[in-house]
């Protein structure tokens, strides 16, 4: 492997993955277990245990955060409830997020405790393995395939059938631990994109050729601290089979085998396209391939607005329905987990499905069985029908417990959303995306609104503050938003979103005392 890279000079994180491979940590989790963390070589603490999905927190010395992987953010009621169990154990330090790929990272871990957790995830049928650093992240679907009277391929098999491919099952698969840098893949099957395929390393969107039903692909998309691209196309459409599968195998050889590594932050799949030409890429991709690439289809079947999913929805299945829970910020404790997969196994078919904006369905719950499913406690902090600004929020994880966070984002979103709410009558959600540092793993080039953490100077003191990108657009005709003003100080940010409101969304004030009760928050939070 990495070919064209033997001659060059190669960064710091090439040079660590070249004397040990990042899953080579997989045999000495008993040893780091009974050691401690402390005794943990520096470049395996803070580094390879990511290729297990466990990232030491410089916040939370000792405490650990645990990435999953959750292809097209499925799980089921006892998979919750195992990942409710393992939290439960921390106490008050034990939480899960929902994150922006549909999936679920756990906080609060002990490394002593990691080998039995991956015996009980492992008995759940899940794993983290590969969640991190240098590997394909979690891959994302339509939250709703299967369910969805509209959608035109359910992608779930196809995304799992990748997700094998790539992890080897799920034992980890060493072919694909050593990319130049991280990977991004999703597989739309809806005609809304609801899963921002513009935004990935591989997308395969739905498209008819000749009559017949594939994906087309698009290749490149990527967000970074230094660039960010929407995907292009990459002039191929493949059948809905395992021709998926092959195509991606064979980009991810072309990209591990000749991708940048010498820069960093050169690193993601479009500079390589950048450096070749998109005409040598596509050749090269086909040689690896195999076979001749189909020429794309004249145009795709993305054509209708993003869907929230949030409330209730019948599905193609007649008789049943969906219901999406709005989960403020997509924070989650363990009795959140219990509840939840109580409610998936009592009411609907003990699935549960997780989505991009870090919310929650329930699937497949009988007509019958609605009005008593709407009556839940759990429904009243888990809302079908929250107010539009804490409906349609994102925010990343931030401060609280990652060392990029220039701010503090979840607590803060979620109290400006929720006292703006209070304060203004909107005609429709206004997607608001908040992210901590310029990485965007809050996606606020995705946003009507997007916020950046930053550092801004006021009054001769250093202030949390943010940058603020509007314009984004997703679903149909999807692109990105760009930065509208810059260096706003977080004590200002309520008067000048609601002056943008007012200006860009036909926000109007609410008569005084006439406020719902916007507030939906399970965090408690604090305002500015
Ligand atoms: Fe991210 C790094 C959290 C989605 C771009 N991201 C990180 C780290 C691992 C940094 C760290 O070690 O602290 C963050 C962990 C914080 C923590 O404790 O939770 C982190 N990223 C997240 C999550 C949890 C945000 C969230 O609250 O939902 C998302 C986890 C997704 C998952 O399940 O795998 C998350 N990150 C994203 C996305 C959005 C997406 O994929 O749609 C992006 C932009 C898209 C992209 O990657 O092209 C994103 N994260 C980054 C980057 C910039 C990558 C680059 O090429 O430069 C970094 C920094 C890096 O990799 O060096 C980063
Ligand atoms: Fe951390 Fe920055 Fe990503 Fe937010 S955007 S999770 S602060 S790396």
């Amino acid at each position: 492997m990495a070919k064209d890279t033997a001659k060059t000079k190669l960064n710091k994180f090439e040079k660590f993955k070249a004397e040990k491979d990042g899953l080579a940590v997989k045999q000495d989790l008993e040893h780091f277990a009974t050691v401690g963390w402390e005794a943990v070589d520096d470049t395996d603490l803070t580094q390879r245990l990511k290729w297990l999905g466990i990232f030491f927190r410089p916040v939370t010395p000792g405490k650990f955060m645990l990435r999953m992987r959750m292809p097209s953010g499925v799980l089921t009621g006892f998979k919750a409830r195992t990942l409710g169990a393992i939290i439960q154990r921390y106490g008050e330090d034990g939480s899960a997020d929902i994150t922006t790929r549909q999936n679920i990272q756990l906080r609060g871990i002990l490394l002593n405790d990691i080998p039995d957790i991956f015996r009980q995830l492992e008995a759940a049928g899940m794993t983290s393995v590969q969640s991190g650093m240098d590997n394909v992240r979690n891959i994302t679907g339509s939250p709703v395939a299967g369910l969805d009277a509209n959608e035109l391929i359910d992608t779930q098999g196809l995304v799992r059938k990748v997700q094998d491919m790539i992890t080897n099952n799920g034992e980890g698969n060493p072919a694909f631990t050593n990319l130049p840098r991280k990977f991004n893949i999703a597989i739309e099957g809806g005609r809304d994109n609801s899963i921002h395929a513009e935004i990935n390393d591989i997308a395969f969107v739905p498209a008819y050729r000749e009559g017949q039903l594939g994906f087309n692909v698009l290749v490149g998309g990527f967000f970074s601290a230094r660039r960010c691209e929407a995907a292009i196309p990459l002039h191929a459409w493949v059948p809905p089979d395992d021709s998926v599968v092959e195509l991606c195998r064979a980009i991810l050889e072309v990209y591990r085998d000749h991708g940048p590594r010498v820069n960093r932050q050169k690193a993601r799949l479009m500079w390589l396209i950048d450096e070749w030409g998109l005409d040598r890429f596509r050749a090269v991709v086909e040689e690896a391939y195999g076979r001749p690439l189909l020429s794309a289809a004249p145009e795709d079947e993305i054509d209708w607005d993003k869907r929230d999913h949030i409330g209730v929805y019948p599905q193609k299945q007649v008789g049943l329905n969906y219901v999406g829970l709005h989960v403020p910020v997509g924070r989650l404790q363990a009795t959140d987990l219990f509840d939840l997969a109580r409610l998936a196994e009592v009411y609907g078919s003990g699935e549960i499905r997780l989505t991009v904006e870090q919310n929650v369905i329930i699937p497949n719950v009988a007509d019958s069985r609605l009005p008593v499913l709407l009556q839940e406690p759990l429904l009243q902090r888990f809302s079908i029908d929250p107010s539009p600004l804490s409906r349609a929020l994102v925010s990343c994880t931030g401060a609280q417990f990652c060392n990029f966070a220039l701010v503090e984002t979840k607590q803060r979103a979620l109290a400006l959303a929720t006292a703006l709410d209070a304060e203004l009558s909107l005609p429709q959600p206004v997607r608001i995306h908040w992210t901590g540092c310029p990485n965007s793993c809050g996606q606020p080039q995705v946003a009507d609104i997007g916020l950046m953490g930053t550092k801004v100077r006021k009054e001769g003191k250093t202030v949390e503050g943010v940058d603020i990108f509007m314009g984004g657009k997703v679903g149909k005709d999807a692109h990105l938003g760009e930065k509208v003003q810059q260096g706003i100080p977080c004590d200002e940010l309520h008067d000048v979103l609601r002056s943008l409101l007012m200006e860009h969304f036909q926000a109007e004030p609410r008569p005084q005392g006439s406020a719902d009760t916007a507030a939906n928050g399970s965090v408690s939070v604090t305002a500015d």
